[in-house]
């Protein structure tokens, strides 16, 4: 019997030691919940792991355990690693150092046992710390870890990889790829490969169910989404029997809002657009509005208002938020008309995602990027294609 990708997995994650997981940018409870629950699984299993996130994390998870481990980069270790091209004197040479106290030099000197070395035949690089496996959650793509990808390409194309994802997207970048577009949540799929890398040990333990209780919830929106199949449900059921504590989630997510998001909130909706002709309505916020009710882009959710208030708006076909980052705007949409493909809307701006939910990012000043991305969508939207294949979905990420 061929090996499935899922127990191709658990054969890479038991024959590993160091493991890295990564996770999209602009992360969510389930790319957030997924990372760590896994984390606390590997832990279990005596594995040394590294998590990274390369964006703010949204603090309303912060509750979950291990929330403070997630990097936001994969430091260099402290180690210099000297590289020397031998082809003209053979691999034989003496290494010998000179400390010169005076000015707190160290000098290395490298004798070649034949022939003569050259400045050009040695490069100075920092070293990265060596991982066994990389294992990308909730990823449709690489490039979906975000501005670190480039920095990063080397150690992802020398380290296996593997995928564990539900985005129908997917690209099938790593070495192995368990896609489950029939998962509602990144989490939902980690419930059974836990059970089985716990062959004679149950790992399923109160944390790691709470942390995949979240993405579930999450991705689901707390299972009012057409996504919500019968295993989703079977699934939160047994997490709540491990349990998961269903009612923190639902407190610390989504029955805690500070004053400061619902005035941002508040901005948001106060700055609605209707496209008439062309049947969407959009809101955006940049980082002035934001800071002028005491919030902060990086760290205030804005999440909630797209999927808890404006996507609820009747008659359109869908919605759009944008919103500032830095020196780019991000935008994301939502179906409302559940046949009408957002993804195809994200692609116009190089981004992707879900039928009924997608999102993109466009480098650029505040307004007029703002301008430019009403208008492309204005001119574009005759050529975006309706879903055809019935009604999926499945929030983004
Ligand atoms: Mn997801």
């Amino acid at each position: 019997m061929e090996a499935t990708p899922k127990s191709q997995i658990a054969e890479l994650v038991r024959s590993s030691q160091n493991i890295l997981l990564l996770s999209h940018a602009s992360p969510d409870g389930d790319s957030i919940g997924s990372s760590l629950a896994f984390n606390l699984v590997l832990k279990k299993m005596g594995k040394t792991v590294d998590m990274a996130i390369f964006d703010n994390l949204d603090q309303s998870c912060s509750f979950l355990p291990g929330f403070s481990d997630i990097k936001n980069d994969i430091a260099a270790s402290s180690d210099l690693v000297i590289t020397i091209d031998t082809k003209q004197t053979g691999e034989e040479m003496k290494l010998g150092q000179k400390k010169m106290a005076e000015d707190h030099k160290l000098v290395i000197v490298v004798s070649p046992t034949k022939g003569v070395l050259v400045p050009e035949d040695v490069v100075v690089t920092r070293s990265r710390p060596k991982y066994d496996l990389v294992v990308f959650l909730d990823c449709s793509e690489a490039e979906r870890i975000g501005d670190k990808f480039e920095e990063l390409k080397d150690l992802l194309f020398e380290t296996p990889t593997v995928s564990i994802d539900h985005h129908a997207t997917n690209s099938y970048f790593a070495k192995v790829n368990w896609v489950d577009m029939t998962a509602a949540s990144t989490t939902e799929m980690l419930v059974s490969l836990t059970e089985s890398l716990g062959r004679n040990e149950n790992y399923l333990d109160a944390d790691v169910a709470t942390c995949l209780l979240t993405g579930l919830m999450f991705d689901t929106g707390s299972f009012q989404n057409g996504n919500t199949t019968p295993k989703s449900l079977t699934v939160a059921a047994q997490l709540v029997a491990a349990g998961a504590r269903q009612q923190e989630i639902v407190e610390k997510i989504y029955m805690t809002r500070s004053l400061v998001t619902l005035k941002l909130w508040g901005k948001i909706l106060s700055n609605i657009h209707e496209e008439k002709e062309n049947n969407f309505v959009w809101a955006s916020i940049s980082n002035d509005e934001a800071k002028k009710v005491g919030a902060d882009l990086d760290t205030d959710g804005t999440g909630g208002v797209m999927d808890e208030l404006l996507k609820t708006v009747s008659g359109v076909d869908f919605v759009l938020m944008l919103k500032e980052n830095g020196d780019s705007v991000n935008g994301s949409l939502r179906s409302v008309d559940k046949t009408f493909n957002v993804s195809e809307i994200s692609k116009l701006f190089g981004g992707g995602g879900h039928i009924v939910a997608s999102g993109f990012k466009v480098k650029g000043e505040y307004q007029p990027t703002v301008d430019l991305i009403i208008e492309k969508i204005k001119t574009q939207l005759g050529s975006v294609p309706k879903a055809t294949q019935g009604v999926e979905e499945i929030p983004q990420s």
